[in-house]
């Protein structure tokens, strides 16, 4: 260890007054090489904060002390907005007065019992008894039974710290009165509570018993509750969560702050010291203070360095393996934090950081991860997590697949919320998944992990943890059988067979199954997953599940299509198929399929293609499926259907029009015109005739006799409107005339 970083703080009480001279002399920049204090902010937005504490009791909840009545509980993603406990009507505030401490009992996983050490609105300590109530979040306020009252003569130094021991006993801080030096010399007066360490039972009797071990138990003059004293104000102490070492920091008078210590072996009665000595040097007496009775502190510091020391916790958090075994505690004057460091019987402390906190208090959570307390002004106090940044890497949570859930960790890792912190180099971390009701835990990557169970990550890199959350799925399988074929779809979508055969569903999806035959099958039903018959098929998924759709030949399918005006028919019947349109049908094996194409008026069959050739009718033996094509032409041979036509006794036809087009076109071609976009280009027997169809042919003809330089024809009904002209017999046989004009 670097020589300056000795010299930091006093661990021996022969050559502490050298060393506490001489502490001055260094400035306060020695931070240990291997650690870089940082915080994570935890909770902000506080009362005056004046501690943080856990309960204990499995639920990873800290629940923080405001000096002006209240506790809050940080449940790990928020800081509640309703108080565990409310006092503040039943206490003075603030200055050294207020609610100053709490401790829950070691049971209170199941008996919900804690203990608060407040001022009273008489200026007097008390400590009272609570039970929560049936929100693990709100205690009883009903339940109060006043444990202790102390007088206190003084406003300032009332202690504050309650802290159940090792051995079950309740551990009370009381300070020495007030005023300055104690000038009723009750620290060293064992017939007050004032200037003490207290140890009661708060299970052997009500509202306490006096522990048979208790030091003073019997002597005479002695107040039995007393286990240490010759204490100023020992705002902070705290026990080892693992060896029971008792650490008590108490607050100096106008020099020196200390830190006190004793054995979880120690059968108390200890003096501290106070007020003959402050830390290390004789106060009162100023010369020959101590007769070889008087227990000196382990650590000390001027107030070069501060005024008020607030004892911390010795770290046996897994986070951070640089800080296991350091006791941490600071100064609420001037925001340092130092470490104190155990070596056979002498401690050394170095400071690690000098911070702009007003530090009221340590904490730590269930697992000995460290906080400390800013006490802010007024209403922007904060609890932060302590870290070591230097050898740190940070472990992020990955959550992925389909399903949900959490993964809890460490202090600092509740993903959800939190999915990443910093570790120290080799913090063995655990995680834990948890997947959300209708997920399940698929299982770990990344950091070494997999399988299913814990993950346990020692960190020595940035590292990412993956958990797969997966949603369980049934398979719904579908199986096609028969001598045909055909379809299966499903609602919700999923399957669709023969593509998609199997699909996975949520249990207890429903799923409803369509069956549809191809063109020569018929569907013949369903069986399986409770299905019959020939309609819908809906299946409840509660296992993987199998559906048979059986499907059944029923003969070969003839396609015919046809291309343009013109209609196929067949023998035997089954095919009638009409001009532009795509008719299959089904024949049984063998069977002799004779094909008739029949060309509408204004048209000529051209010919079949595909399973036919030629232009006459055509004879299809169905031993396949087969395809036939009949192309039919439109021309315009010379001569008009039902010439001459009659206005008002000939019905005005489709064929009309359509030879009427055909021979604008020949005239337009004559004259080098492009062909007319006709609307409805293909007008089949049966097609509505519209005056749009009328007024476009006297549109193409007119562009044909001015493309001839002739003048353009007069017509009935000069405008034909849509839906208010009706086509007449006139309109045609003008029409006729005018292109028998052109075409001379
Ligand atoms: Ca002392």
């Amino acid at each position: 260890m670097p020589h300056c970083c000795l010299a930091r703080i006093v661990y021996s009480a022969t050559i502490a007054l050298i060393l506490a001279a001489a502490v001055a002399a260094w400035p306060g920049a020695c931070a240990e090489a291997q650690i870089s204090l940082g915080f994570e902010s935890v909770a902000a937005g506080l009362s005056s904060p004046l501690g943080v504490v856990n309960a204990g009791d499995g639920s990873r909840r800290l629940f923080i002390l405001e000096q002006t009545g209240r506790i809050r509980v940080l449940d790990g993603t928020q800081l509640r907005p309703t108080s565990f406990l409310d006092v503040s009507a039943l206490i003075s505030c603030c200055g050294e007065r207020g609610l100053l401490g709490l401790a829950f009992h070691p049971a209170y996983a199941t008996n919900g019992i804690f203990f608060v050490h407040y001022t009273n609105t008489s200026g007097d300590t008390t400590i009272a008894r609570y039970r929560v109530s049936a929100d693990p979040n709100v205690a009883d306020a009903t339940s109060a039974q006043i444990v202790l009252s102390v007088a206190q003569p003084f406003a300032n130094h009332n202690g504050g710290q309650l802290a159940f021991g090792p051995d079950g006993f309740l551990y009370i801080g009381l300070g020495d009165g007030g005023d300055a030096g104690d000038p009723g010399n009750r620290a060293q007066n064992l017939g007050t509570l004032l200037g003490k360490i207290l140890r009661i039972d708060v299970d052997g009797a009500a509202p306490y018993a006096i522990p048979a071990s208790n030091p003073f138990r019997t002597t005479p003059g002695a107040l039995p509750e007393v286990w240490a004293y010759g204490l100023r104000n020992p705002w902070r102490f705290s026990f080892d969560r693992q060896t029971g070492d008792l650490f008590i920091a108490d607050v100096g008078q106008g020099a020196r702050e200390e830190v006190n210590f004793q054995t979880a072996a120690s059968a108390g009665g200890q003096n501290y010291g106070w007020r003959r000595m402050e830390g290390t040097a004789c106060f009162n007496p100023s010369t020959a203070c101590n007769d070889g009775t008087l227990t000196l502190p382990i650590l000390e510091y001027d107030h070069s360095l501060g005024c008020s020391i607030t004892g911390g916790y010795r770290y046996r958090g897994g986070r951070f393996p640089q800080f296991v075994g350091r006791y941490f505690y600071g100064d609420f004057c001037s925001g340092r934090i130092w470490t104190g460091v155990q070596s056979g019987s002498t401690w050394s402390g170095t400071q690690l950081i000098d911070t702009a906190l007003s530090i009221t208090s340590f904490g730590e959570d269930e697992e000995g991860e460290l906080y400390v307390v800013h006490y802010g002004s007024g209403s922007n106090g904060t609890v932060q997590r302590v870290v070591d940044t230097n050898q740190a890497f940070l472990l992020t949570v990955s959550r992925a697949g389909a399903g949900t859930g959490t993964v809890s960790g460490p202090a600092g890792i509740n993903c959800g919320s939190a999915c990443s912190a910093t570790f120290g180099a080799g913090a063995v971390v655990t995680l834990t998944a948890t997947p959300a009701a209708g997920s399940v835990f698929a299982g770990w990557s990344g950091g070494g992990c997999s399988g299913t169970g814990s993950c346990v990550v020692t960190v020595t890199a940035a590292t990412t943890v993956t958990a797969t959350f997966s949603v369980p799925t049934f398979t719904l399988a579908i199986a096609r059988t028969g001598t045909g074929s055909g379809t299966i779809i499903s609602v919700p979508a999923g399957i669709g067979c023969p593509v998609t055969c199997a699909a996975p569903f949520t249990p207890g999806a429903r799923v409803t199954l369509a069956a549809q035959a191809d063109p020569g099958s018929i569907f013949s039903g369903w069986s399986g997953g409770g299905c019959s018959g020939t309609s819908s098929c809906v299946v409840t998924l509660n296992a993987a599940t199998t559906v048979t759709a059986t499907f059944t030949f029923q003969g070969f399918v003839l396609t015919v299509t046809t291309q343009g005006p013109g209609t196929v028919l067949s023998t035997p019947a089954g095919i009638g198929c009409g001009p532009n349109a795509t008719c299959p049908a089904v024949f049984s094996p063998g069977t002799a399929v004779t094909l008739t194409a029949v060309a509408a008026a204004g048209a000529t069959f051209s010919g079949w293609s595909g399973a036919c050739a030629g232009t006459t009718a055509c004879t299809v033996t169905m031993s396949a499926a087969r395809a036939v094509t009949a192309t039919f032409t439109t021309t315009f041979g010379g001569t008009f259907t039902d010439d001459p036509l009659v206005p008002r006794v000939t019905l005005v036809k489709v064929v009309h029009v359509t030879e009427l087009r055909l021979a604008i076109d020949r005239e337009r071609t004559r004259r080098s015109l492009t062909a007319f976009a006709w609307t409805d280009p293909v007008l089949t027997p049966g097609s509505a005739l519209r005056a749009v169809h009328m007024s476009e042919m006297r549109t193409a003809l007119a562009q044909a006799y001015q493309a001839a330089a002739r003048t353009a024809p007069t017509y009935t009904d000069p405008v034909i409107s849509a839906g208010q002209t009706f086509v007449r017999a006139a309109h045609i046989a003008e029409l006729r005339a005018a292109v028998g004009v052109l075409g001379q």
